[in-house]
């Protein structure tokens, strides 16, 4: 399946897979990689030397083209965002902020910039302050989200904005990926089913709690604070969303509260305490596949109905 991402972008299948914070490290995104989509390293709130070491890891694992995702609300995002330069990271996708300011520095030495956008407003200004491409991420998706669904998005940023567009949120199959090249995206973003690739390094806890996940099993928590973030339903996040709405409960203790969750999940498996951040779409991920397989899969059923839309006509 060929889009316009293919050939500028190096890549067989027009598939990103997901920067997820803790989790896309070398080895998950390599394999992407190798497969024929992007693979992409996240950085997330990790020191920059973490960083390092994955880059250092995927050039040795892979020649196909690969991105780094740089989460900008995280504290070392300067320090991260210099270590992309130096290693010139071809492909580099942002989340959580606005990246205009390190914009000359990646572009400099020839880097595509491709930010996650969540409103039309942002995409227009991503656009102007000289994106590559725009990735427009809609509610449904796991971790930091915004308010308006994929559905709604994809369009309108299509519709705004000159450059290619990325849909991401929900999209799990073959069928997410025609709606979203219905809707005007070139391509799509995929988090939460490489949570159950075997290339994928996370607690094997964590992969159980996405296997076992159903439709309304993710909730937004966080609101309150500003960043809302999408997450399975679990102990820590009953009691998080209670402090919520709690009004005797400073942000600060929230905050607090919600510190070190991640880190719990993806690398000690602690079900009841850390935070598993996944998509809606979790329902439909009930299967550990090599990462290759479920590209593949997902593509062969997007071909499958695309060529058999015409029965609508
Ligand atoms: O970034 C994500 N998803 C994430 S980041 C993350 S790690 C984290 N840790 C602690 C607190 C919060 C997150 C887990 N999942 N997705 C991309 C995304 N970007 N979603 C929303 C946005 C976004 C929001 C505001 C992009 C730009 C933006 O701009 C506001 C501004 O600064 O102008």
């Amino acid at each position: 399946m060929k889009t316009i991402l293919n050939d500028t972008l190096g890549i067989k299948f027009p598939l990103f897979q997901g920067g997820m914070a803790r989790i896309s490290d070398a080895a998950l995104a390599a394999a992407v990689s190798n497969a024929g989509g992007l693979g992409i390293i996240a950085a997330g709130n990790s020191p920059s030397d973490f960083l390092l070491r994955e880059i250092k890891k995927i050039k040795s694992m892979t020649n196909k083209p690969f991105g780094v995702n740089i989460m900008l609300m995280s504290p070392f995002a300067e320090e991260v965002a210099q270590v992309v330069a130096d290693e010139e990271v071809k492909i580099v996708v942002t989340g959580a902020g606005n990246p205009a300011k390190y914009m000359k520095m990646w572009t400099e030495y020839g880097a595509k910039v491709i930010p996650v956008v969540p409103s039309v407003a942002l995409a227009k200004m991503m656009t102007r302050a000289g994106a590559f491409a725009i990735i427009a991420e809609g509610g449904e998706a796991g971790g930091h989200i915004g308010d308006i669904t994929t559905m709604a998005l994809v369009p309108q940023v299509c519709d705004a904005v000159n450059i290619p567009v990325i849909a991401a949120g929900g999209i799990a199959d073959g069928r997410g990926i025609a709606a979203a090249l219905m809707l005007g995206a070139s391509g799509v973003q995929v988090g939460t089913r490489f949570l159950a690739a075997k290339e994928c390094g996370v607690h094997e806890n964590y992969k159980g709690m996405v296997l076992k996940a159903k439709d309304i099993d993710t909730v937004s928590t966080g609101k309150r604070l500003g960043h809302p973030v999408r997450a399975i339903k679990n102990s820590f996040v009953r009691e998080f969303l209670s402090k919520e709405y709690d009004s005797s409960v400073s942000n600060e203790e929230l905050e607090k509260f919600g510190e070190g969750r991640l880190k719990l999940a993806a690398v000690d498996g602690d079900t009841k305490e850390g935070c598993f951040l996944a998509g809606q779409i979790a329902g439909l991920v009930n299967r550990e596949q090599p990462a290759c397989e479920i590209i593949e899969e997902m593509f062969e059923q997007a071909k499958e109905i695309l060529s058999g839309a015409g029965k609508f006509l």
